[in-house]
């Protein structure tokens, strides 16, 4: 039998503790999407670098310097801007860099943009992350980088019919088959070898969202395809910078539609299949004992206490920004973060399903949590949501591919609460 839900104050009284780990300690704790002050152990005063990145953590070129700050420890400050596909670019920031592209990096109160241009000049301050950006050792992985990109874009966002379909995919393939060998020349994991460098960092933003794009619009498992891209992407995980920055097949999926210009879906059996697990679980979107292609980390315990840490923090622009408005989603939430809390079946209201399934569909990682986290948290609105006693295949508003407004960042900066 489904119990009732809990109330509010019953449900904030079970986040108990916020342990440094959760993310929480975040100037000197592990690498976290929500952090504004970088210290690593060392006083404000020294702060010299600030970093202007997306609010939501989806601009890749962000992604390869905000990564390079973190593996060289050095302090920075971050502000967050708004990107044209999901919202208006803040006037401060347009008069500080007029075309609003991102990223954005002020050393002493210089202001540098270009990403490759910022991390040269990271590099002359404070030393590179291994062999430079301008290392012969690097320049070849640059170009290589580039023209993986190429072969990734020239499948994915062009429309092609199936033979087209066919020589795209393998024209990718050799060009991953490319990384590969030098993974392998390397003796790995990482591209010049044991240690992570720069040249990693250049192929993180693309390879990971070429990882997630490609399963979905095309059928393709880059890291089954590719065991050397594999064990790559493993040692990344297993360190704590990459994981506070690494988003998920979910996020990627929809937040490149508008960035790219279109993705194409090439409709085989496989693709469809995965596309649907990947927007309506359940997660991992394998089965068996094949190796999760999001992630090699294994859930951590306090994955559903994050997510739910993380939703009461908004929980009234959430409840305000519903279809099903904020009296109407009250107590649906509450079904699920009950769920998500204590593993029971928890009772909606009927009629609420496409309320659950919109939020669902909406949860950005890493802006709004890890990974684990969000699949806890998608995994109890999708069950909340089929124990809909009136309509359990009712769907939220469709995710737009031209644009992404329906993410505009603003209403939660105003609403947020200053803790
Ligand atoms: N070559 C530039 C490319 C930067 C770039 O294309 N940035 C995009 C986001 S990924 C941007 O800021 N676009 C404006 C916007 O989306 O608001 C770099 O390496 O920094």
């Amino acid at each position: 039998m489904a119990a009732d839900p809990l109330s509010w104050s019953e449900l904030e009284a079970l986040v108990v503790e916020r342990p440094e780990r959760w993310g929480e300690d975040r100037s000197d704790g592990p690498t976290s999407a929500q952090a504004r002050l970088r210290l690593f152990g060392q006083p404000e005063s020294q702060v010299r670098v600030t970093l202007y990145r997306d609010h939501h953590a989806w601009c890749p070129y962000c992604q390869k310097v905000w990564l390079w700050l973190e593996e060289r420890r050095i302090p920075y400050r971050v502000e967050k801007v708004t990107m044209f596909c999901y919202g208006e670019k803040e006037a401060w920031y347009k008069r500080l860099v007029p075309a609003g592209m991102l990223p954005a990096l002020a050393l002493d109160g210089q202001l540098v943009t270009e990403s490759d241009r910022i991390l040269e000049v990271l590099e002359q301050a404070f030393g590179s992350l291994g062999p430079g950006l301008a290392d012969p050792a690097v320049l070849p992985l640059r170009r290589l980088e580039r023209l993986l990109f190429r072969a990734w874009c020239q499948w994915l966002c062009v429309a092609h019919g199936g033979r087209g379909d066919a020589e795209a995919r393998e024209q990718f393939r050799r060009w991953a088959a490319a990384m590969e060998q030098v993974l392998a020349a390397s003796g790995g994991p990482f591209l010049l070898g044991t240690a992570l460098s720069t040249a990693d960092l250049v192929f993180v933003p693309y390879v990971e969202r070429m990882n997630a794009s490609l399963a979905y619009y095309k059928g393709y498992l880059l890291r089954q395809e590719h065991p050397a891209i594999e064990r790559w992407f493993s040692a990344l995980e297993a360190r704590d910078t990459y994981r506070g920055t690494q988003s998920d097949f979910h996020t990627h999926c929809h937040d490149l539609p508008p960035q790219m210009g279109g993705c194409h879906a090439n409709g085989s059996a496989r693709q469809s299949q995965l596309a649907l697990r990947i927007d309506t679980g359940p997660w991992p979107i394998l089965d068996g004992p094949q190796a999760d292609p999001e992630t090699s980390e294994p859930r951590p315990a306090e994955a559903g206490a994050i997510a739910l840490a993380r939703v009461l923090r908004h929980r009234h622009t959430l409840l305000q920004r519903n279809p099903l408005g904020a009296a109407g989603f009250d107590p649906a939430l509450r079904a699920a973060l009950s769920r998500l809390a204590l593993g029971t079946a928890t009772a909606p209201p009927g009629g609420s399903a496409a309320g659950l399934r919109h939020l669902r569909d909406r949860i950005s990682v890493p802006r709004d949590m890890p990974l684990h986290a969000a699949r806890a948290l998608r995994s109890a609105l999708e069950a909340t949501a089929a124990a809909d006693p009136l309509s359990p295949g009712g769907q939220g508003e469709p995710i737009p591919q031209q644009h992404r407004r329906d993410q505009d960042p603003r209403p939660f900066l105003t609403n947020a609460p200053s803790v």
